[in-house]
C-alpha cells in the first residue's frame, strides 16, 4: 500500500522521521516547514519522491499559495498528517507570556484547521485520511501544561468531531497522543536550554521520533475499513502521579 502523504513540520523530529519512513516504503511525501535549508537537505536525502513546501503554517495566504503550487504528480493527496506544532515553556500560567500562548494557539490550532480545511475536499474525493499529532497532554493535565495542553485537547476532540462530520464518506481520522518524546520539540519548549533538556531526558529512555513514525505508518497502512480513533503512547518510564492537595 502506498500513495501521497502531506506531512506538516518535516524540518525535524516526528515529521522528519515520518518523511523518511514513508519515502523508504514507496510513498510520495510532501513535507512542509519554515526552514528552507532543512527541507533542501531532506530533499537531497530523499530524492524525487519528496516535495518540499516552504511556508509558515500560521500564514493562511502562504498556506493557500503553497498548496496551489504543488506539481501535478503531488496533487493527489491521500493522507494529511498534522504534525507541525509547538510547546513554548513549562511555566505555570501566571508566569507565562500571553504572546507565547497566542503563538501556540495560532500554530497548533489555527494553522492546523486552515490546512485541514483546504485539503478536506481532496481527502473526501480520495477517501483519504487525517492524522493529527496530539499529545498525552490532551488527556492528562499537568502543571505547566496550560495552553499547550489545551491546544492538544482541541486536536483530539477536533479529530473525533471530524470523524462524525465525515460519516459515510470513507475518510479516516486518527488522533495520536504521544507522551515524553526526545526531539527538538523539547529544546524549543525549554527555550533552547540544553541543561533543562538533559534534565528531562537523562535516563528517561523517552519515545524517539522513529517510534512515532512507525506508529503513524501502521495507522496509515491499516485496511480501509478500519479507523484507529485515537492512540496514546508513553515511554515505559512515564506514568501518572497522584492528585496535589493545597492544605490550609
Ligand atoms: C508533550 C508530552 O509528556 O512531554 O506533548 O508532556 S509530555
Amino acid at each position: 500500500m502506498s500513495g501521497t502523504i502531506l506531512i506538516t513540520g518535516t524540518t525535524s523530529g516526528f515529521g522528519q522521521a515520518m518523511a523518511r519512513l514513508f519515502v523508504q516504503n514507496g510513498w510520495k511525501v510532501i513535507g512542509t516547514g519554515r526552514r528552507a535549508d532543512r527541507l533542501e537537505k531532506l530533499k537531497t536525502d530523499l530524492g524525487e519522491a519528496f516535495h518540499a513546501l516552504v511556508f509558515d503554517i500560521m500564514d493562511e495566504a502562504a498556506t493557500t499559495a503553497a498548496l496551489a503550487s504543488l506539481p501535478e504528480d503531488f496533487q493527489e493527496i491521500d493522507i494529511l498528517v498534522n504534525n507541525a506544532g509547538l510547546a513554548l515553556g513549562t511555566a505555570s500560567a501566571p508566569a507565562t507570556k500571553l504572546s507565547d500562548w497566542k503563538t501556540m494557539i495560532d500554530t497548533n490550532i489555527t494553522g492546523l484547521v486552515t490546512i485541514t480545511d483546504q485539503l478536506l475536499p481532496k481527502l473526501i474525493e480520495r477517501k483519504g485520511m487525517v492524522v493529527n499529532i496530539s499529545s498525552i497532554a490532551a488527556n492528562w493535565p499537568y502543571p505547566g501544561g496550560n495552553v499547550y495542553a489545551g491546544t492538544k485537547a482541541f486536536l483530539r476532540q477536533f479529530s473525533l468531531g471530524l470523524r462524525s462530520d465525515l460519516h459515510g464518506k470513507g475518510v479516516r481520522v486518527t488522533s495520536i497522543e504521544p507522551g515524553l518524546c526526545e526531539s527538538e520539540f523539547t529544546l524549543v519548549r525549554t527555550g533552547g536550554n540544553q541543561e533543562s533538556y538533559d534534565a528531562l531526558y537523562g535516563g528517561a529512555n523517552a519515545i524517539q521520533p522513529e517510534d512515532i513514525a512507525s506508529t503513524v505508518y501502521w495507522v496509515a497502512t491499516q485496511p480501509p475499513h478500519l479507523n484507529i480513533n485515537s492512540l496514546e503512547l508513553m515511554p515505559v518510564s512515564q506514568s501518572w502521579a497522584g492528585w496535589q492537595i493545597a492544605r490550609e
